[in-house]
């Protein structure tokens, strides 16, 4: 087995664990509580010995003239009633803040970025879609590294299949042991699964809708990668048949679509073997054409039966003062209003490259540290959840949109 690596490269992203204090709770504080009070005077031994014979003084802040106590509920109207006694009350719980969730059911209405312009999927301004395809019944699974566990704060939920979301870890670096972990496909903690996703149905920017390319598809989260973007063969191995096993038998009606924001320097033999089981149920599988320039390309990608994508960038880019990343662009007619980037990977011998797509400078969430926020992002990791949506579609959505394979000579020119 080989390790994986993602494309896109990326920073590394701190865990930042919050211990939450406790209280003990032991048989002997039953019916006690914490009580807080503030002082009117400054504290004193007298004072915190006149305290303790009304409950076991637990800590005392000096500064603010603040002291807790350890009492029966009981107590707190003596205490209340001390000359010297401010404030008391019981000390109280808090919480994190709930999560602000997307209340719309999609952003088929939403915002149009450049994009999503430059494929034509949708045009400057909102509710502007230029196609009737929105990936209605379309499932795409994202085998990445999850969403983020606050991911209703960016997506509908009517947009995720919680039902059929997965983790899979484990693999070559537990000797070949791949494990099944249910709900740890809501633990991104290095957010390139949630940026992938928020090209494919859209975005909350800070309280607008931002449009997607299939905003009525619906995501199946499968999290394959761990929290610094990297995964082993036999882990996505396992990912990808777990949806074409879906394919075969629940969803079966529905068009189902991978993608596969990663790749390595060769294909791995299972891997292959799980992309082939796949396609023959009906899976269509999409991946990044990787980051190695001239190198070439990464793998699956340029395995052929998959539609890999090189990533494009638009010439406008950062020239327009302000918000440009929703200014109306040029159809994607002529080659200079657009550009390979230089990271993307040109097909070598023997590699198979179909399509390219904005891949360079594209907004999404990317929250490495629990808070709202959004990155701009280029690879070619960001290019193929561009293309994922448009084969179920049979490509007559965006046929044309995508720079075809005709066009990939822009591909073979030096770098
Ligand atoms: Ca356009
Ligand atoms: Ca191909
Ligand atoms: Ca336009």
């Amino acid at each position: 087995m080989r390790h994986r690596h993602l494309i896109a490269a990326l920073t590394c992203i701190a865990l930042v664990a919050m211990l939450a204090l406790s209280n003990v709770a032991v048989a002997q504080t039953k019916g006690m509580i914490g009580i807080n009070v503030l002082l009117k005077t400054d504290i004193t031994q007298a004072i915190l010995a006149d305290l303790a014979k009304h409950g076991t003084v637990r800590d005392v802040v000096a500064e603010i003239k603040a002291v807790t106590l350890q009492a029966k509920a009981s107590e707190l109207a003596t205490i209340q009633a001390l000359p010297y006694v401010a404030a008391a009350n019981p000390d109280a719980e808090r919480t994190t803040g709930p999560v602000t969730t997307v209340a719309a059911d999609d952003f088929s209405a939403g915002l149009s970025t450049w994009d999503l312009d430059a494929i034509n999927v949708t045009d400057f301004g909102s509710d502007n879609r230029q196609v009737p395809y929105d990936g209605t019944g379309v499932y795409v699974a994202v085998l990445d590294t999850g969403l983020v566990s606050n991911w209703p704060a960016y997506f509908p939920a009517a947009r995720i299949a919680t039902q059929y979301a997965i983790c899979f870890g484990g693999g070559g670096g537990e000797m070949g042991n791949v494990s099944t972990q249910p709900d740890k496909w809501q633990r991104d903690q290095n957010s390139h699964g949630t940026h992938v996703t928020s090209t494919i149905i859209g975005y909350n920017f800070l309280g607008n809708a931002i449009n997607g390319v299939a905003p009525k598809a619906t995501i199946i989260p499968v999290k394959v990668l761990n929290q610094n973007g990297s995964g082993w063969s036999s882990v996505i191995a396992r990912g990808i048949m777990y949806i074409a096993d879906l394919k075969a038998d629940l969803l079966g009606g529905s068009p189902v679509v991978i993608n596969m924001s990663l790749g390595g320097s060769a294909l791995d033999p299972i891997e292959k073997a799980a992309i082939d089981y796949a396609i023959s149920k009906g899976v269509i599988i999409v991946a990044s054409a990787g980051n190695s320039g001239s190198a070439g390309m990464g793998y699956p990608g340029a395995y052929e039966p998959v539609i890999s994508v090189a990533a494009s960038g638009w010439i406008g880019e950062w020239t327009a003062a302000g918000w440009w990343h929703t200014l109306d662009v040029p159809d994607p007619t002529n080659p200079i209003d657009y550009y390979i980037t230089d990271f993307s990977s040109r097909a070598k011998a023997n590699q198979d490259l179909d399509v390219a797509a904005p891949g360079s400078w594209i907004l999404g969430p990317y929250q490495t540290n629990g808070q709202i926020s959004y990155y701009y992002l280029g690879g070619t990791s960001m290019a193929s959840p561009h293309v994922a949506p448009a084969p179920a579609g049979r490509l007559s959505p965006c046929a044309g949109t995508l720079m075809p394979r005709a066009q990939a000579s822009w591909m073979q020119q030096p770098l």
